[in-house]
């Protein structure tokens, strides 16, 4: 098994990741030591430059994951904001917010950043397309998954498995897996 460090404050980032990457012989530790966010429209680049940081102050090899909820009719709201969103507004307001509106849809989209101290950062991307529900559902999973349903069905109201094998996290980290062997 390779360990590798992610860096996050997000304990259901790492169980996610490691459910995910254990079957391809990878484990994940979790560092609370958190990294500068940049004010960026781009995950790619949060990512990449939080990859740089956190390696270079551990002086060991990391992943971060920045992830963000793009809705259409919101203009790509709330987009790279979405942790300052969700803990200001949070998943009422947003419905509140798209009241009326037919065009439901949204990505959620996940940047996987890893570097080596020293070296530049790689960065792995995944995304999902799916729907704003009309109102929340299901308690499972952590943040937006009441509000963001696939193929009918939000992933608040999946089990873990399932969430696992078609969510903007799981794209991401098979092709960072892919890559590392
Ligand atoms: P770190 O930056 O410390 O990793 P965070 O929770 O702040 O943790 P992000 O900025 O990537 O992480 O997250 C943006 C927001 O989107 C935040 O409110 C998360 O809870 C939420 N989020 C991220 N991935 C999600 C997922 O798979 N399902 C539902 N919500 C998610």
């Amino acid at each position: 098994m390779r360990k590798i460090i992610f860096v996050t404050g997000n304990s259901h980032k790492v169980k996610e990741a490691g459910d995910i990457l254990s079957p391809l012989g990878i484990t994940v530790e979790q560092n609370n030591c958190g990294y500068p966010e940049l004010q960026e429209d781009e995950l790619e680049k949060i990512a990449s430059f939080g990859a740089e940081w956190a390696a270079d102050k551990l002086g060991t090899e990391v992943m971060v994951d920045d992830s963000g909820l793009f809705i259409r009719a919101l203009g790509g709201f709330p987009g790279p904001y979405s942790a300052y969103v969700f803990d200001t507004l949070g998943n009422d307001r947003i419905l509140k917010l798209m009241k009326g509106d037919t065009d439901r849809s949204a990505v959620f989209r996940c940047a996987i950043g890893y570097c080596v101290p020293g070296e530049k950062a790689r960065v792995f991307t995944g995304e999902v397309m799916g729907e704003i529900s009309l109102e929340g559902r299901g308690n499972a999973g952590f943040g937006y998954d009441p509000i963001f349903s696939v193929g009918g069905r939000t992933f608040g109201e999946m089990a873990e498995e399932e969430k696992n094998r078609l969510s903007h996290r799981y794209r991401a980290l098979l092709k960072f897996a892919d890559w590392l062997k």
